[in-house]
């Protein structure tokens, strides 16, 4: 239906009113230092330059025309879905998350994006009527939401039984736990429903569509995937039941969602940006039986900060743990020897010890209690909590020195409590970090430390305890929840940190940004492969090149290996020659790549590598920016610093727990036969390792990022993109430059990038020929016609150049900002026809 009824005419007489407005002005966004872009419109060009009057407060501005970018027509204000804006620029981008965000819209769907923009409150979206609204319903039938997402994996691994997978990205504290949660909840929910009662349709508010125009526009923008489309009921399909979906839940649903206080309060802490920052990523993986019930769950994790245990800034804490143990731990305290409170701990009283609003006591019961759920029995539990307490009474030994600068422990009691905890004798511990026996040419020595080698062992030694007892952690909840069938199928849950640009980037920012490289690659390839699907599909011909090779040549200057050397590579060389020091290394990469060109064995990824000028490092070219990073440290960062005197006595431990943490440094094979009660993880292998094979943390990262690269690869994917709204952890407040600096980072700019390369917006024959016969009137002869033949009459009679539309056998495509002309066209002639009948009724009134 063209033409509004007159008695329904005040809304549309408000947004035909509306549009006249915006068409009588070039309304423009013009770029602001402080907002980000303003709007404004061209009052004049002169030559390159246009003369913008300023929508708020009327002052004039010179601006060059490039700057400029054109403003969409207001009904396409608050569209859900980016992609549907007919001018794909930043400001427009922007502006529209930020209008729907402003209406408590925080999810926005850009082409195969979800975006989701942190409340930073509590907002009435998660809750069990929601999670009905959301069954069994397709994306465009409902808000944009994080349910979409998870509902359409679910589907589409019923449907297709493939491997789903829901990449979620975004800076700290951007709320991409939250969303791993939320996503969790959701498939625990919905997997239950598939054994519960008969549907009963629940009452209970609904979200609504906060945009009306999106509902009565044609579906345009990217390609979606052709599941989607599919309508879907072939699921196993249950509407709510009277319950809620918590007390409906099974034990293993239940246990999955327990994982999760422990891995928080192992793996997350405060720090300046999140007061509970995940030190860690993690891909959790739910499988799915046949009949879509649940059947267990499987997490790998990534990159455990574990320099945090000993060192952090002064405004952050450690790991949650510390202080739940701390003020909870009670009688268990005293069998692991903690007498004192937080301040007597070195480790503890350097920095902050509360968190705003976050209560230790209380979180303390939430991890006891998650514990016993998952099913850790006290002896497994005092394990975890033995390692915790060692650490802290390591941070409290102190070292001094003798004259000849020789390490000494003055006071050995609190080496006692150590070696008690950890089941070492205390003389061969002593000796092991004070004076390890060493190689000197053929024969062993006891060579003295100094002060500060011990003091970096001990460090070291808290810093592996750590991250080998987080490891085993993992393991055991794995144990618990992992039943691998070969019927099932699962969706998994990236949740991990996006790229990071800091004042000052080193060795971490390297591997996170490589990963975030790797993921966006996989991202543009993935889009590239359904935009090739639908051109074809469509007979279109295009020749784009892969979007995906684009990011290769800064992957191959990190990762690359034999000939063309990357950057893991030359740091893992420099990691075993004897005097490399992180400048050889930094020098190296330099004469490598900073050199002059010899054109036949240049490496792919050279031109992504500039020496940094200032300072000890290096710059790379990432998709997101030039980053620049600082190459102090990196040797130690690599390597495993510890010496294997202390490793070895570890690996000689009479607790059991500690020795399989230590297992591969062992000279005896670790028995695995029945222990006693805390016997809590048997070696079953030894992960392919050769018995002492050394292994950097690059080639570490390096495998697993490589196994998660190729589990992604045989998944469908599905996107979220995370975004910090403002500095200040407040709900309300968009800053406009930090979040458009997020969206470049995120990959949610090249997206649109690449979809601005096709043709972003595209119509089915019926739909265009209804909503835009109007303006060719008389064009196409009463009674059928072919839809194509249709569509290719109108263009000729609008007179649309060929070279920005396409015309494929079921939809007809467009360039970016051709759809805004039509629509503009069409605004005018209908708010025309509008008046004169208005006119009319006025008449006979
Ligand atoms: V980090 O890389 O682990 O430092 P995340 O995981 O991206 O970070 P997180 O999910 O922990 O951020 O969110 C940070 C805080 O924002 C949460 O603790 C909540 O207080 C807040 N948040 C995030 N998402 C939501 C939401 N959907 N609703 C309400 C939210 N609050
Ligand atoms: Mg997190």
């Amino acid at each position: 239906m063209l033409l509004p009824r007159l008695s329904q005419s005040a809304e549309a007489a408000r947004a035909a009113a509306l549009q006249a407005e915006f068409n009588e002005k070039k309304w423009v966004w013009v770029p602001d230092d402080k907002e980000g872009y303003l709007a404004g419109w061209v009052n004049k060009e002169e030559g390159d330059f246009g003369e913008i009057i300023m929508a708020a407060g009327g002052d004039f501005r010179r601006v060059p025309l490039y700057a400029l970018s054109k403003m969409n027509p207001p009904k396409f204000d608050r569209v859900e879905d980016i992609a549907d804006l007919t001018f794909l620029n930043e400001a427009s981008v922007v502006h529209n998350l930020r209008l729907r965000y402003g209406s408590g819209a925080i999810y926005t769907y850009s082409g195969l994006f979800l975006v989701a923009i942190n409340p930073y409150q509590s907002l009435p979206l998660y809750s069990d009527a929601i999670i009905q609204q959301y069954r069994n319903k397709r994306r465009d039938e409902n808000p944009p939401h994080i349910f979409a997402v998870a509902e359409r994996a679910w589907v589409n691994m019923g449907e297709e039984r493939e491997n789903q997978s829901i990449l979620i990205t975004g800076e700290s504290g951007a709320g991409k736990t939250e969303s791993t949660k939320k996503v969790i909840q959701y498939l625990a929910a919905i997997a239950t429903d598939v054994h519960t009662s008969p549907p009963s349709h629940s009452r209970s508010p609904t979200l609504t569509s906060s945009s009306s125009f999106v509902s009565s526009m044609p579906t345009t923008g990217l390609p979606r995937n052709s599941s989607f489309r599919r309508a879907h009921n072939a699921s196993p399909s249950v509407s709510g039941s009277g319950l809620t979906a918590k007390g409906r839940l099974g034990l293993l649903e239940r246990q999955i969602l327990q994982a999760n206080p422990i891995l928080e309060a192992f793996g997350n802490a405060q720090t300046q940006r999140n007061n509970n920052s995940s030190r860690f990523g993690k891909f959790v993986r739910i499988t799915f039986a046949p009949d879509g019930s649940i059947a267990g769950a499987n997490i790998d994790w990534y990159l455990l900060e574990k320099s945090r245990v000993v060192v952090r800034s002064e405004a952050e804490r450690s790991f949650h743990v510390f202080y739940q143990l701390m003020a909870g731990g009670g009688t268990l305290k005293e069998s692991l020897l903690l007498g004192g409170a937080i301040e007597d701990y070195e480790y503890l009283n350097k920095s902050r010890r509360e968190v705003d609003g976050v209560d230790d006591l209380h979180e303390w019961s939430a991890l006891k209690s998650a514990l016993d759920i998952v099913g850790f029995t006290p002896a497994e539990q005092f394990d975890l909590f033995r390692i915790v307490a060692a650490i802290l009474h390591i941070g409290n030994i102190a070292i001094t020195s003798t004259r000849a600068d020789d390490a000494i422990m003055p006071d050995p009691s609190q080496a006692e409590r150590v070696c008690h905890l950890l089941g070492i004798p205390v003389a061969e511990f002593t000796r092991a970090v004070l004076r390890p026996r060493v190689l000197a040419g053929r024969e062993w020595v006891s060579q003295a430390r100094t002060r500060q080698q011990a003091l970096d062992e001990l460090s070291a030694l808290c810093k592996t305890l750590y991250e080998k007892s987080f490891g085993r952690l993992v393991d055991r909840i794995n144990e618990a929840l992992d039943r691998p069938s070969s019927r099932s199928t699962f969706i998994g849950v990236l949740d991990i940190a996006g790229f990071e640009i800091f004042e000052i980037n080193t060795y971490e920012q390297l591997l996170i940004n490589y990963t975030n490289e790797k993921l966006q690659q996989f991202f543009n390839h993935h889009m590239f492969v359904l935009e090739q699907e639908e051109y074809a599909r469509e007979g279109i011909h295009w020749d784009y090149v892969n979007f995906g090779l684009d990011l290769q040549p800064t992957i191959d200057l990190i990762e690359a290996t034999g000939n063309a050397i990357g950057i893991l590579s030359c740091l893992d060389e420099e990691c075993i020659m004897p005097k490399a020091t992180d400048l050889t290394f930094t020098n190296k990469l330099s004469g490598l790549w900073a050199g002059a060109t010899g054109e036949d064995d240049e490496h792919p990824g050279k031109q992504k590598y500039e020496p940094a000028r200032f300072a000890q490092g290096f710059l790379i070219q990432h998709y997101a920016a030039k980053v620049e990073y600082r190459t102090d440290g990196w040797l130690e960062k690599n390597k495993d610093p510890l010496n294997d005197n202390v490793t070895r006595v570890l690996a000689a431990s009479s607790e059991r727990y500690v020795a399989t943490l230590f297992a591969e440094y062992s000279d005896l094979p670790v028995s695995s036969g029945p222990g006693g009660p805390g016997n809590m993880f048997t070696v079953t292998k030894k992960r392919g390792l050769k018995k002492g094979a050394f292994r950097t943390v690059g080639q570490r990262h390096k495998e697993q990022l490589a196994s998660l690269m190729s589990q992604l690869q045989a998944t469908q994917p599905h996107f979220v993109r995370c975004i910090v709204p403002n500095g200040h952890k407040k709900p309300g407040r968009v800053d406009v430059p930090l979040v458009l600096d997020q969206l470049r980072c995120n990959g949610v700019l090249e997206g649109i990038r690449i979809a601005r390369l096709g043709y972003p917006n595209r119509l089915p024959f019926v739909e265009f020929r209804q909503r835009y016969e109007v303006l060719t009137p008389g064009i196409i002869p009463p009674g059928y016609m072919d839809g194509r033949e249709a569509c290719r009459r109108m263009v000729k009679t609008l007179d649309l150049d060929d070279s920005i539309y396409k015309i494929g056998t079921s939809k007809i495509f467009f360039k970016a900002g051709v759809l805004a002309e039509l629509e503009e066209r069409r605004d005018l002639l209908l708010f025309d026809i509008f008046s004169r009948l208005q006119a009319v009724a006025r008449m006979w009134t």
